[in-house]
């Protein structure tokens, strides 16, 4: 069995995939025609052109403006579907996507024909391709804590549809403290909680997610490593971290694949997990990201399968649904 055969086939989780960033050129294009909506680019070829990122920034700017062609339920259900697809191939058999509410109801899309659309799709993955998911519904973190305050509130009458809240965008500037209100009130609701902290942020932001939001899980969290006591507790409390290797290659967090330390804190004892993030914009999908961490960094089948195990055990499954996949 080739190595991608070999990824394809064990039952993974994919805990860290936002599901604007799964946007494909191809259904932008299609969703810019159908919407009537003009892309600065002239076609698929010249907009993948322009996927040169320098940093979160340079890479964010680009993915808001992708994503302003979603406008209809219909537009939602077939990004999300589109993902789903990808899972199936891949062996993804569970996925707690994200999204980014305020990306859309700030351009005047009402968040019912946001999550209603994703939410369809999802169901319809359970069914018919036999794929269970738990949505995150994440904050803005450029934008205040006042404006996350009024997105939980109109989620509300839709609670059923997710499962936690996240943090994501800007992250320099935009410390985790910032959202500790916010995050206290969604956990009072009963939701979980995750936050991206340490991608480009220091490791006082891992602390902060973990300490004033209490957050279950890490997105990212790669800056921890610089941290001695931070990786004591991230072992100690066996604190997952979502991480994913093609978008923190892509994003200049680190300059090479080889330099890499996912597997040196994996050896260590650290959660880690791998995901895609934003696959259509870095690269490639969960089975992608584990191909390079075999091409770069000389990973074995052993520590593969014990990542895909980890993505199981960091999920928000419950005990008797992990135990039944691994
Ligand atoms: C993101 Cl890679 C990354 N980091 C922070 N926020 C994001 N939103 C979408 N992708
Ligand atoms: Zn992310």
């Amino acid at each position: 069995m080739c190595t991608l055969d070999f990824l394809n086939q064990l039952p993974k989780a994919e805990l860290h995939l936002h599901l604007e960033g799964s946007l494909e050129p191809e259904l932008m294009f299609r969703l810019a025609y159908r919407n009537d909506i003009s892309l600065p680019y002239k076609d698929v070829v010249a907009l993948k052109a322009a996927y040169q990122f320098a940093n979160l920034q340079d890479f964010l700017n680009l993915y808001y403006q992708g994503a302003a062609v979603l406008q209809t339920e219909q537009d939602f259900y077939d990004l999300t579907w589109a993902y789903l697809l990808r899972c199936k191939a891949q062996g993804v058999v569970h996925t707690e996507p994200c999204f980014d509410p305020q990306t859309h109801t700030a351009r005047g899309i009402p968040f019912d024909v946001v999550i209603n659309g994703i939410s369809a799709a999802l169901k319809q993955g359970e069914v018919e391709l036999g794929i269970s998911s738990y949505l995150i519904l994440s904050f803005l973190r450029h934008l205040s804590e006042d404006d996350a305050f009024k997105t939980l509130e109109a989620a509300m009458p839709y609670r059923d549809q997710f499962i936690a809240v996240g943090l994501d965008s800007s992250e320099q500037g935009n410390p985790p403290e910032k959202f500790q209100r916010v995050f206290a009130k969604a956990r009072a609701e009963g939701f979980k909680a995750v936050a991206h902290a340490g991608e480009e942020g220091p490791p006082a932001y891992v602390w902060a997610a973990l300490d004033m939001l209490k957050v279950d899980r890490i997105d990212h969290g790669i800056r921890a490593y610089e941290d001695v006591e931070l990786m004591q507790r991230l072992i100690d409390e066996q604190i997952p971290l979502t991480v994913c290797p093609l978008s923190n290659t892509r994003l200049k967090v680190f300059s090479d694949m080889q330099e890499h330390t996912i597997l040196k804190m994996l050896e260590r004892g650290v959660m880690v997990t791998v995901n895609s993030d934003d696959p259509a914009y870095f690269g490639g999908y969960v089975s992608e990201n584990y191909m390079a961490l075999y091409q770069s960094l000389g990973m074995t089948d052993v520590q593969a399968r014990q990542l895909a195990i980890n993505s199981i055990n960091a999920s928000f499954l419950p005990d008797i649904k992990k135990r039944a996949i691994v």
